[in-house]
């Protein structure tokens, strides 16, 4: 079957697209946009138009706010206890499992994505999510704390109590458009916050479909609201809303910088996950097969589209020649094709604009004298495909080393001594993960502290956990996603001090 009929079959099974204009989801119902413009929505395997979904305008961004904040400042909602909405995330987590299927068809048909990918990570691992952070719901707490307090007369009670900060802006990327979705709902949610989520433009579907399995686990309609369209457009207007209490953004550093300074004009509190350029450092003592699949992992998962991707390798001279033979050798097998078939391993990348970008970077890359291992050149002819592409010998000023490429594009560097290593992973403006391989747990233990990211993993690459932070040091961000720390990120800590 060619790329264009196995797209073709799956829009015909998903009854959700038999609409093909798909309004925002606003207090419980789809509304037209008040400009009336609508976006196409493009399979990147194919180029087939799936869909058009509402281009948002500021009164649309409007309504949604209004209705969250309506529901939010709502007697009902205040009168949900915690055991309720624990109950409502755990049935949603439970939708979002069922619903699988179409979930997991629609990310591949709207991002590319491996539809085994999308089964186990945007479905599987979300669903697991909502889960944990339906639990947080009834676990939320304040402390009762001693006082030194020494006005004389009454006795002094003081403690703290965590409450939901308010309506909460969720802007989301095209990357994980599931996951991430429900990396801030379900967290807000669980807090007892209302939601207004604005998914990345070329990747609107699942948060759409998502919107109604939100109100069929129970929560009212304004709990979850949905406005699609542009960044510059409705995503700037969510960021600058006055009723906006709290933003969570992932994307880009330069648009999560535009985020956080409208933020700030309105004291609106924000979490921003940002790109990364991860770095992963092997010593010579490394197990060089695990390190191999590893890397190849890291950096060719879903195309490299991948805020955490270990994008430059830096290895101990003495295995350098090996360990790139490895990787050489595990890329060039890797089967490219549709995200729908099984056998595939490395599907297309998300838009014609952003494999401009990284093709971009692959052609700099060899102007500026970095030699090829392997790749560098488009694949298939149709869609946006990208060869899993290895560079050597690229000078430390290169774009290619120091910039955000988010495709799949290593860059690799040997290095003699660790502290030189740790100099050189450093070496970024960003700070979002970096890994580090050796036998040795010693060597380990004294790299990690070393290393300025928000997560560090010894002998593995992108294995993330929901109940582990996940955030950047320096420009990769700010606040964290998943864990406690997330759902702490949707409240309040309000202190009370009393007389008594
Ligand atoms: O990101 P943007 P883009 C990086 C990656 C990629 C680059 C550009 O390097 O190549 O960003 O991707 C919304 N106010 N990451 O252009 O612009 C936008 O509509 C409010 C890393 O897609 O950051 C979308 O919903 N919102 C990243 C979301 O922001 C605005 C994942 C992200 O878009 C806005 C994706 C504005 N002014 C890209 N402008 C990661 N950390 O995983 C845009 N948006």
């Amino acid at each position: 079957m060619s790329l264009l009929e196995a797209s073709r079959e799956q829009l015909r099974r998903i009854p959700f697209l038999s609409r093909r204009r798909l309004g925002h989801f606003i207090d419980g119902r789809v509304h037209d946009p008040v400009g009336g413009a609508y976006l196409p929505v493009v399979d990147p395997a194919t180029e087939l138009l799936i869909a058009e979904a509402a281009d948002g305008s500021a009164a649309d961004v409007d309504a949604a706010v209004a209705s969250a904040r309506a529901t939010f400042e709502s007697r009902s909602w205040k009168s949900l206890r915690p055991a309720d909405r624990e109950a409502m995330l755990y049935r949603l987590s439970e939708l979002v499992a069922a619903n699988g299927d179409e979930l997991s068809a629609l990310e591949t048909l709207q991002g590319g994505k491996l539809r085994e990918v999308a089964r186990r990570i945007d479905v599987g691992g979300g669903a697991e999510l909502v889960r944990y952070m339906a639990g947080w719901a009834t676990k939320l707490e304040g402390q009762t704390l001693d006082n030194s307090i020494s006005i004389p007369g009454p006795q002094w009670l003081t403690y703290t109590r965590r409450e939901p900060v308010g309506v909460s802006a969720a802007i989301v990327p095209w990357n994980f458009p599931l996951a991430i979705a429900l990396w801030k709902i379900a967290p807000a949610l669980a807090a007892g916050c209302t939601v207004v989520l604005k998914p990345s433009e070329q990747t609107p579907l699942t948060a759409l479909r998502l919107a109604e399995l939100v109100m069929e686990a129970g929560f009212p309609g304004g709990a979850v609201n949905v406005v699609t369209g542009t960044g510059a457009t409705a995503g700037a207007a969510l960021a600058a809303h006055p009723g906006i209490a709290k933003v969570s953004f992932t994307g880009s550093t330069a648009t999560g910088k535009r985020v956080g300074h409208a933020a700030v004009d309105n004291m609106t509190r924000f979490t921003l996950e940002l790109g990364g350029k991860s770095p992963a450092i092997v010593l010579e003592d490394a197990d060089l097969d695990q390190v191999a699949q590893g890397i190849c992992t890291g950096i060719f998962f879903h195309q490299g589209q991948v805020c955490t991707a270990s994008s430059r390798l830096l290895v101990q001279r003495p295995v350098y020649g090996r360990l790139l033979d490895k990787l050489a050798r595990a890329a060039r097998s890797m089967r490219i094709g549709s995200g729908f078939d099984p056998q595939t391993e490395l599907g297309p990348l998300v838009s014609r604009r952003h494999f401009d970008r990284v093709m971009d970077y692959i052609d700099e890359a060899r102007a500026e004298g970095a030699t090829v291992v392997t790749g560098g050149r488009r694949a298939l002819e149709g869609g946006w495909f990208v060869e899993p592409t290895i560079f050597a010998d690229a000078p430390a000023r290169a774009a290619v080393v120091r910039e955000e490429v988010f495709g799949p594009v290593l860059v690799a560097t040997p290095f003699d001594e660790v502290d030189e290593a740790v100099e050189r992973a450093n070496d970024t403006p960003y700070g979002l993960a970096a890994s580090v391989w050796t036998r040795s747990l010693s060597a380990a233990h004294r790299i990690v502290p070393r290393l300025q990211a928000g997560t560090v993993w010894v002998n593995a690459h992108n294995v993330l956990d929901n109940a582990l932070p996940l955030g950047g040091y320096k420009q990769s961000g700010t606040g964290r996603d998943l864990g406690r720390a997330a759902v702490e990120g949707f409240t309040e800590l309000k202190s009370v001090c009393m007389a008594v």
